[in-house]
């Protein structure tokens, strides 16, 4: 017997290869001990589903997808910047208002002055946000604490929002994020501190799957990256990268060269660059919330990324900066409207493609037998739907590991 049944579904399994969604028409999917036991149309279903699973569950034509997986966000920080805000729509750039000392800067200090229970408490309401649309997995980056001490609460802040929250987080190391005030003579010495001291400390606790930078102008070199990027290799870390969102300094390229899972924004990206993330398989993470909170003008180059193969993933990029956005299905409209991607393009960056970029493809991602029974029921009459409306209140139930939480 099945734990639970769900039928009178169509389903978007977002299996590549065959139809548009990888969609099955009046299917049915069945979950045991967390996991997908079956996914088929429904007439297939070896006998009544009443004799298949202890609970069915009837879905009046809903559409049912994998649960979101949102690849890239910065969920856990102290305060908030709608005061930079209000400066930017006075005339500052963000550049501008990071030299002078305010940007990601300002969150340290609010973050470094919370505590831990503060930081879930807050960091909760956003992945409430997040999962009232369908996110069943999420990763969440630190970088705002910058010393050893503040880096781990704000892990171990992600680690308790997966229990909190019903979700897998997966949880990366971003300490070359900016660089810290009491750093601001020395350079060298942070970067030192983060490959040498930090990233062995928190690979031997294991509280983080992943190490990230900021290579930018106003974040810092690829040579920089580069030698933190050894250490996390040295110490059994994935690496990703912010790359090429306000500037080219080749560190998708970069990232490339250490096999990265993504390299993330891509607004000036290269084609040396395409190059290299197609041939080491590193997913392209797009976030527009961040480009059009930015009011940026150059786009990622999604043509050519499409055209040499890349794996190209959605996701929000919540964090106070940049893209206070809590709207998943708002980053799918926004990766249509503003990045033009396909509505089938923007869903499986959000489903298979998400995952794919936290080297979770194994688990999550499609409707497929053994994947974590990880769902999002939705009412809606197409797939594009989820893309199409701003705002909409259109999931029915989220399913995680084969509970509706
Ligand atoms: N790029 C971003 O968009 C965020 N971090 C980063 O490296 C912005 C973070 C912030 O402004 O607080
Ligand atoms: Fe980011």
């Amino acid at each position: 017997m099945w734990d639970t049944l769900w039928v009178d579904a169509n389903l978007a399994t977002m299996i590549p290869g065959g139809r548009p969604y990888g969609a099955i028409m009046r299917g049915a999917v069945a979950a045991k001990d967390g996991e997908i036991a079956w996914v088929g149309y429904a007439a297939d279903l070896p006998k009544p589903p009443d004799e298949l699973a202890r609970e069915v569950r009837r879905c009046a034509d809903a559409w049912i997808t994998p649960g979101l997986v949102d690849c890239h966000t910065h969920l856990v920080f102290g305060g908030d910047r709608a005061r930079e805000f209000e400066l930017r729509l006075q005339g500052a750039s963000y550049e501008e208002i990071a030299r002078a000392g305010g940007g990601i800067v300002s969150t340290v200090a609010a973050t470094r002055a919370a505590s831990r229970a503060e930081l879930v408490k807050s960091a909760a309401k956003r992945l409430a946000g997040l999962t009232r649309e369908g996110v069943t997995s999420v990763e969440i980056k630190s970088g705002y604490g910058l010393d050893l001490e503040n880096e781990i609460k704000m892990l171990e802040a992600a680690g308790e929002l997966g229990a909190l929250g019903n979700v897998r987080v997966k949880r990366t190391f971003l300490g070359l994020h900016a660089l810290p005030p009491e750093f601001k003579e020395d350079r060298a010495a942070y970067v030192q501190l983060v490959a040498d001291v930090m990233i062995p400390a928190i690979a031997a606790v294991g509280l983080a799957d992943a190490v990230d930078a900021f290579c930018e102008d106003i974040g810092f070199t690829a040579d920089e990256v580069d030698y933190v990027f050894s250490s996390a290799c040295e110490n059994g870390l994935a690496v990703k990268l912010h790359a090429e969102q306000l500037s080219n300094q080749s560190g998708a390229a970069l990232a490339a060269r250490y096999q990265a899972l993504s390299a993330d924004h891509l607004e000036y990206l290269d084609d040396a660059g395409i190059a290299a993330m197609a041939q080491a398989g590193t997913v392209a993470v797009l976030l527009p919330g961040a480009f059009y909170f930015l009011r940026e003008t150059q786009a990622p180059p999604i043509e050519k990324l499409r055209a040499a193969g890349v794996a190209m993933a959605v996701a929000s990029d919540c964090n106070p900066g940049t893209s206070p956005m809590t709207s998943p299905l708002a980053a799918l409209n926004m990766a249509c409207t503003l990045f033009r991607l396909t509505p089938e393009e923007a869903l499986a960056g959000m489903t298979r493609e998400g995952a794919r970029a936290l080297g979770l493809l194994d688990d999550v991602g499609t409707l497929e037998v053994g994947k974590a029974a990880d769902l999002a029921l939705w009412d809606v009459k197409s797939p594009a739907e989820l893309c199409y409306w701003l705002g909409a209140p259109l999931l029915r139930e989220r399913v995680f590991a084969g509970r509706a939480v």
